[in-house]
């Protein structure tokens, strides 16, 4: 068996907006269709394009949303149905899903992570509601829904410990996830699923595509997006794995979750350029669709 690679690691965010803006037959709610937050979509259209061209086996996820009180979880069976909701914008996104898990992979990562002395849990339980984020990232980077896919949960290391414990935890979690990408001799692609800056409006306008409310929350969090994009596209991603507390603190980021980290430490840090394929905001709040290619590509 040759050794597996991971051929694509992107930064994959998850607002439901952008699932409910393409109107998918699969998420009730239906939108105007008149391309709302265009340049999140133009950006995952490119994305999308890039992943149609790669031969790969599986798409790797690590999602804020699903929640874990104690250590890092990973689906472990074999499909998954139902709906899935955003407690939050249930008016956007209640989205029939129908999956299937690479469960063999997932228990493999599930080891060589607790090798690395990571609190790990396979999850069993069939009745599982799969979390908005992974359904959303999943369907926006690759929306045929013809792969399997790997789901990991995000601990709460930052949150109960400090934000330096929690990276290093997250970077062991990513090493974990190569070595068992590369054991598997698959092909893998990774998806990180989280905003940027992440500090939102509490309150909505009535029509959610009503693009005068569509702005980022304050000045401070805009700088802070534009700096780690201009550290990605020169392929500093070490030095934003340096500033990452601080970036986590005064951007309310959503990386505090992990999975920016995670993926960067499947990488290996990279010290080439992600390719930012675009930026825009969702409800005050910033993201960004970027892919990290590899330096050979
Ligand atoms: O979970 C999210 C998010 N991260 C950003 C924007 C809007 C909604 O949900
Ligand atoms: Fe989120």
């Amino acid at each position: 068996m040759s050794k597996g690679e991971i051929v694509s690691g992107c930064l994959a965010p998850h607002p439901p907006h952008l699932v409910y803006a393409a109107n998918p037959p699969q998420n009730e709610p239906r939108s105007s269709g008149a391309g709302a937050w265009q340049a999140l979509h133009d950006g995952y259209q490119k994305l999308q394009q890039s992943l149609d061209a790669k031969d790969f086996d599986v798409l790797i996820i690590h999602t804020p949303h699903w929640k874990t009180r104690v250590g890092h979880h990973l689906l472990g069976v074999p499909q998954f149905s139902g709906l899935s909701v955003d407690p939050i914008f249930p008016n956007l996104f209640r989205f029939s899903f129908d999956l299937e898990v690479d469960v063999d992979l997932a228990e493999s990562i599930c080891a060589a992570a607790e090798q690395r002395g990571l609190e790990m849990h396979m999850m069993r339980n069939p009745d599982f509601r799969v979390d908005y984020g992974t359904i959303t990232s999943c369907h926006l980077a690759h929306p045929q829904w013809d792969k399997k896919i790997v789901c990991i949960s995000s601990g709460s290391t930052h949150s109960d410990y400090s934000n330096e414990s929690g990276e290093l935890e997250m970077l062991a979690l990513g090493e974990a996830t190569r070595e068992a990408v590369e054991k598997s001799g698959k092909r893998a692609v990774l998806l990180a699923s989280t905003s940027l800056s992440h500090r939102h409006f509490t309150s909505e306008p009535a029509d959610p595509e009503d693009p005068q409310y569509e702005h980022i929350y304050n000045a401070n969090q805009s700088a802070w997006d534009e700096h780690v994009l201009g550290l990605m596209r020169e392929g500093k991603c070490q030095q934003i794995l340096d500033e990452m507390p601080d970036f986590i603190e005064q951007a309310i980021s959503e990386c505090r979750e992990g999975a920016l980290t995670w993926l960067f430490g499947a990488l290996g840090v990279p010290d080439y350029p992600g390719e930012v394929y675009g930026y825009g905001t969702v409800i005050g709040t910033g993201n960004a669709v970027v892919e990290w290619r590899g330096p050979k590509q």
